[in-house]
C-alpha cells in the first residue's frame, strides 16, 4: 500500500485538526446522520483517554464518535478521490453523510476509502468515524472485556502498556487520476559495485499504454529507466543504504496514455541487502550488530497520538546514546517514523501487534495458564486469521523501507505451550511468502526456554527477553549473570541461529540512588545492564542489544507500575537516568560492529 504523497498528479488534503467528539452514549442514536450533538472537541492525530478530565471518557470501553466537515476541492473533478487513515485504534467505522462507506478492523495499520461515488469535488460532506476500542480473543492485540456488578463494561489485556485509543495518526484525503499506479514493490541486490534494482508496479483503473520508469539520485540526476510495469534496474556505482548512513534513490514511476503522463508516483527507496549467514546478522554483506531500544508511541496527553516534534528528538537521543537500531515493540508505528529512519540510516525490527497471545503470564511465574492459550476458546483459528491479515497489511504497508531489516511476528508468545507451532508455523510461511526478503523473529518470554520451546527453528533470529536481577533475582546480580550466560547459550547450542537480546532492563526512579545493588536506583539500572553487556560479550554468536525500554511509559493500573512502567533509560519527558550515559559509552564505541570487533581489527 503506497503512502500518500503530492506528485503532479495527485493532491492531498491533511484532514487534522479538531473533530466534533462523543462517548457512544451521549450521542444519540445514528450519530452519523446529523451533526453531532456535543461540546467536546478532540485533537487528530492523538488518543483520546487523556485529553479530557472525564475519567468516564479515559476508562471508557466501547465505541466514541468523531466527525468533521470536510470539502472536497473544487479542482478534483474527473478524480479518483480516496480518504486515508494511518490508523484508527483499534476498529473503525467511516460515514460520509449517511452512508457507511467503510470498516476496518485493527488499530495499527492504514486503510482507505474510495470516495468518488459519494464526495463530488466542491461539496462539502459529514464525515463521521465509530472508534472501537475493544480488546477480544478476536482482535490483535488481544483483550477480553467483562461486565462488573455496577453494569459498566471493563476491558482487561494481556499487554503491559495503556490501551490508548482514537485517531492517533493523520487522516488525509487525497486525489489520482481515474487510472492510477496503485501499489509499487522494490527488491534491491548488490552485485560488485552495482545495485540492482527489482520492481513491480500495480495500476487500477483503464490500463495504460505503458509504464515509465527512472531512478534519480538524491542531487536529482536519472541514474536509470526502464520501462513495463515489472523489471530490474541497474545502478552502476551504487550508494549503498547504511546502517548510519542512509542514502536513498528516488523510484520515479509514471503511467503514459499515448504522449500524456497519466498518473506519477515517487517512492524514495535504498539499495540494501539483508540477510542471515550462519550465526551472523549481515547488513550488505557485513555483520550487523543491533544496539538500541524496545519503544513506544508513547507520550504526555496525546497517548499514541503521533507527534513530529517527539519524532524528531526521540530519533536525536537514539544517535547521542549511539543507538543503530530500535524496536517497534509492539505494534506497527506510523509511516513517518519509517520515513524519517530511512532517511536518517536507523535500522528497524517492524514488530506486528501480536503482543499478549499467552495466557501463562497472568499465570504467575510457572507460566502454566488456566487455560491452553492456543486452545479454540482462548487464542485458535480465527484469532490466526485476524493475526494473518495483520500481517498482510502491515508488510503491504512497510515492505519498501530500507530502514526495516526484520518482521518481529509475535511478542512473548506461549512458545513454551502445545498448540504454538500449529499456531505459527503458517504465519511464518505467509511471512515469507509475502517477504521473501527479510528475516523473521518473535521476543521469547521468559517460559519458552531452548529445552521446551516450539517454534525458535522456524525463525531465522532469536530474539530474548529476559528480566533475570529484575522479576527473578531480584537485587542479584551475580547469579543473574550466570542464569543468563547459561541461558543463552543453551539457545545457541539448539538451535544455532544468531541470537539477540530483544528486553532486558529494570524500573528506575530518577534521583533514586544507593551504594548497594537496590532495585529501582539509577545505579541498579545502570549496573544491570552492565551486567548483561559482560554476557553478551562473551557469547560469539550475539548479534544485538535492545534495552527495555527507551523511555518511561503509561500503563494500565497496576500494583507493579507506578505512573506506568519505568523501566526507561529516559523518563517519559525525555530526560536521560544514569544509564543512559553509560550506554552512550559502551554504543558510541560500537558503531554497528560487534564487541572486541574493533580491537581484533586494529590489529589486523
Ligand atoms: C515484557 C514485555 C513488555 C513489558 C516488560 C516489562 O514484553 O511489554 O513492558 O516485560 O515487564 O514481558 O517491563
Amino acid at each position: 500500500m503506497l503512502s500518500t504523497r503530492t506528485t503532479p498528479a495527485r493532491d492531498v488534503v491533511a484532514l487534522d485538526g479538531l473533530w466534533r467528539f462523543a462517548l457512544d452514549s451521549d450521542a444519540g442514536e445514528r450519530p452519523w446522520e446529523s451533526r453531532l450533538d456535543t461540546a467536546l472537541e478532540a485533537p487528530v492525530p492523538a488518543s483520546y483517554n487523556d485529553l479530557f478530565t472525564d475519567s468516564r471518557i479515559r476508562d471508557h470501553v466501547g465505541v466514541v464518535w468523531y466527525q468533521r466537515d470536510v470539502r472536497v476541492p473544487r479542482g478534483w473533478s474527473g478524480e479518483r478521490v480516496v480518504l486515508r487513515f494511518g490508523s484508527v485504534t483499534h476498529a473503525a467505522k467511516v460515514y460520509v453523510d449517511d452512508t457507511l462507506i467503510a470498516e476496518h478492523v485493527g488499530g495499527y495499520t492504514p486503510f482507505e476509502a474510495d470516495l468518488t461515488d459519494v464526495a463530488a469535488p466542491g461539496r462539502q460532506f459529514r464525515l463521521t468515524v465509530a472508534v472501537d476500542n475493544r480488546l477480544t480473543n478476536i482482535t490483535i492485540p488481544p483483550g477480553t472485556v467483562t461486565t462488573g456488578p455496577d453494569g459498566r463494561e471493563r476491558q482487561a489485556y494481556f499487554h503491559d502498556f495503556y490501551n490508548y485509543a482514537g485517531i492517533a495518526r493523520s487522516v488525509k484525503l487525497y486525489s489520482t487520476p481515474a487510472s492510477y499506479i496503485d501499489d509499487i514493490t522494490v527488491v534491491t541486490r548488490i552485485d560488485g559495485p552495482a545495485g540492482l534494482v527489482d520492481y513491480a508496479v500495480v495500476t487500477g483503473g483503464e490500463d495504460a499504454d505503458g509504464i515509465r520508469i527512472r531512478v534519480l539520485d538524491e542531487s536529482g540526476a536519472v541514474v536509470a529507466t526502464s520501462g513495463g510495469a515489472e523489471g530490474s534496474l541497474r545502478l552502476d556505482d551504487v550508494i549503498l543504504w547504511q546502517p548510519g548512513a542512509a542514502y536513498l534513490y528516488d523510484l520515479l514511476v509514471e503511467m503514459i496514455a499515448g504522449d500524456a503522463v497519466v498518473d506519477s508516483y515517487t517512492l524514495p527507496f535504498g539499495v540494501r541487502t539483508v540477510e542471515v549467514r550462519g550465526t551472523q546478522f549481515l547488513i550488505n554483506g557485513e555483520p550487523f550488530y543491533f544496539t538500541g531500544f524496545g519503544k513506544h508511541e508513547d507520550t504526555p496527553v496525546r497517548g499514541k497520538g503521533h507527534d513530529d516534534a517527539y519524532l524528531v528528538h526521540d530519533f536525536q537521543l537514539l544517535e547521542w546514546t549511539g543507538a543503530n537500531s530500535f524496536r517497534t515493540s509492539h505494534y506497527p508505528y506510523a509511516e513517518e517514523v519509517l520515513d524519517f529512519a530511512d532517511r536518517h540510516g536507523i535500522v528497524v525490527v517492524d514488530e506486528t501487534a501480536a503482543v499478549g497471545l499467552n495466557l501463562g503470564v497472568q499465570g504467575g511465574l510457572t507460566g502454566i495458564p488456566p487455560t491452553p492459550t492456543f486452545a479454540e476458546e482462548n487464542f485458535g483459528g480465527e484469532t490466526k486469521n485476524v493475526h494473518a491479515q495483520h500481517l498482510r497489511e502491515l508488510i503491504a504497508r512497510d515492505k519498501n523501507h530500507p530502514s526495516v531489516v526484520m518482521w518481529s511476528i509475535a511478542n512473548e508468545p506461549a512458545s513454551n505451550e502445545d498448540g504454538a507451532r500449529e499456531y505459527f508455523e503458517p504465519l511464518v510461511d505467509l511471512a515469507r511468502e509475502l517477504d521473501p526478503t527479510r528475516p523473521l523473529t518473535y521476543a521469547a518470554v521468559m517460559f519458552a526456554n531452548p529445552t521446551n520451546d516450539k517454534i525458535a527453528d522456524l525463525f531465522d533470529v532469536l530474539s530474548i527477553n529476559r528480566y533475570y536481577g529484575w522479576y527473578v533475582f531480584t537485587g542479584d546480580l551475580g547469579t543473574a549473570e550466570g542464569v543468563l550466560e547459561q541461558e543463552l547459550r543453551g539457545w545457541v547450542q539448539r538451535f544455532g541461529k544468531p541470537i539477540m537480546m530483544s528486553e532486558y532492563g529494570a524500573d528506575t526512579q530518577p534521583g533514586l540512588h544507593s551504594v548497594w545493588d537496590m532495585p529501582w536506583t539509577e545505579e541498579y539500572q545502570t549496573d544491570l545492564l552492565a551486567t548483561y553487556h559482560r554476557v553478551f560479550d562473551r557469547i560469539p554468536e550475539f548479534v544485538g542489544e535492545h534495552i527495555w525500554n527507551f523511555a518511561d511509559f503509561m500503563t494500565g493500573p497496576g500494583i507493579h507500575r507506578v505512573d506506568g512502567n519505568k523501566k526507561g533509560v529516559f523518563t517519559r519527558d525525555r530526560k536521560p537516568k544514569g544509564a543512559a550515559f553509560s550506554l552512550r559509552d559502551r554504543w558510541r564505541g560500537l558503531d554497528g560492529r560487534k564487541p572486541g570487533a574493533h580491537e581484533k581489527e586494529d590489529r589486523a
